[in-house]
Parts: C-alpha cells; structure tokens; sequence
C-alpha cells in the first residue's frame, strides 16, 4: 500500500539560495541534507509535516552535482520546477513488483539507496502520464541518518 506522500522533488540551479527562498517565503527549515553521488544531486529536506502512517512529507530540493546527472539534463531542458512526486510505502519491493506487473516499467531492478538511509525505486513518467514518480521506503526512525 502506499500510505503518503514522501516528498516531491525540485530541481534548482542553486541548493543554497532555493534553501534560502523557502525558509524566508514559508519558514520551512533544512531537516537534513547529503549529497547522493549514486544519484548525481545535492540535495536538502524541508519536513513539512508527519503523516498519519508514521512517516512524514518533505521538500526535496534537488541541485545537479555533475552535467551528466539526471537532474542536470533535466534543468538543461526545463529550467527549475516540480521534477519528481514521491510516494511513501512500507514495502517497495512489493510495490515496484506489483506495479510492474500492471506494466509500468520500473527503472531499477534492485531499489537503491535514497535520503536519509531510505529505499527507492523510480516509475518511467512516459507511463505515468508525464510524472516522473518514485516509491519510497524510509529507513527504520531508529537507523534514520540525519
Ligand atoms: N518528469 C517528466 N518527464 C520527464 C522527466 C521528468 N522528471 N524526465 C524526463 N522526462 C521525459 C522527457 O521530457 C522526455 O520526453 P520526450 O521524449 O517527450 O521529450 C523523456 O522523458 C525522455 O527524457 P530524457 O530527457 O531523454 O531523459 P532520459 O530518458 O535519459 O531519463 C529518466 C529520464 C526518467 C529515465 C531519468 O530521469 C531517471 O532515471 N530518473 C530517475 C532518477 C532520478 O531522477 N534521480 C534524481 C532524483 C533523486 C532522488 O529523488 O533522490
Ligand atoms: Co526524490
């Protein structure tokens, strides 16, 4: 079952400023931040709020950590904007096999390593209706690294 949003996903030239606008527009404050070299991003999480499953919903505010990254190619076309929407749930794996039963391709055949220790899987957004979606298994509260 997927239980919340995670977060969704926001692709902008300059982490530290964009870091700057959300806290001085909304008050929103960096929850945590690392730089996933697997994923080619710097990145930063504004918890916005806990959710009824036990999990939360964030911010993630994505920058490019190198020209061929995903996220680079993506503000090459795009300019800064809305990349990706995140979908929590307790069990990826069952997700990303169930989903690609119903014929979504799901782009890793293993999930990988995301924020905070987390577990993830990406959907083709040609198969969903131009939404690049990912599903998320957050690390257990106790192992989170912040
Ligand atoms: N949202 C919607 N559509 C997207 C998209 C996005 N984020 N990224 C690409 N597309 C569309 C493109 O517009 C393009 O469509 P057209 O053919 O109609 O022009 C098509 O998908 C192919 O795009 P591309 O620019 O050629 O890009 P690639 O096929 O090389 O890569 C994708 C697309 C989804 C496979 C790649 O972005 C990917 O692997 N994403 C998953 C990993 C990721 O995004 N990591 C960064 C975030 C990390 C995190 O969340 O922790
Ligand atoms: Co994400």
């Amino acid at each position: 079952m997927l239980t919340r949003i995670d977060h969704i996903g926001i692709a902008c030239f300059d982490l530290d400023k964009t870091v700057e606008f959300y806290r001085a527009t909304y008050g929103f404050e960096v929850f945590h931040s690392e730089v996933n070299e697997e994923q080619g991003v710097r990145e930063a999480m504004l918890k916005i709020n806990d959710t009824s499953d036990g999990g939360a919903s964030y911010l993630q505010l994505l920058e490019p950590t190198r020209p061929d990254s995903t996220v680079a190619k993506w503000l090459d076309k795009n300019g800064e904007g809305v990349h990706h929407i995140a979908f929590g749930t307790a069990d990826v794996d069952g997700e990303a096999a169930g989903i690609r039963d119903k014929g979504v391709r799901v782009l890793y055949e293993e999930p990988r390593r995301g924020s905070m220790g987390s577990r993830i899987t990406f959907l083709h957004p040609k198969d969903c209706h131009g939404v690049l979606t990912e599903l998320v298994t957050s690390a257990p509260v106790e192992s989170q690294e912040h």
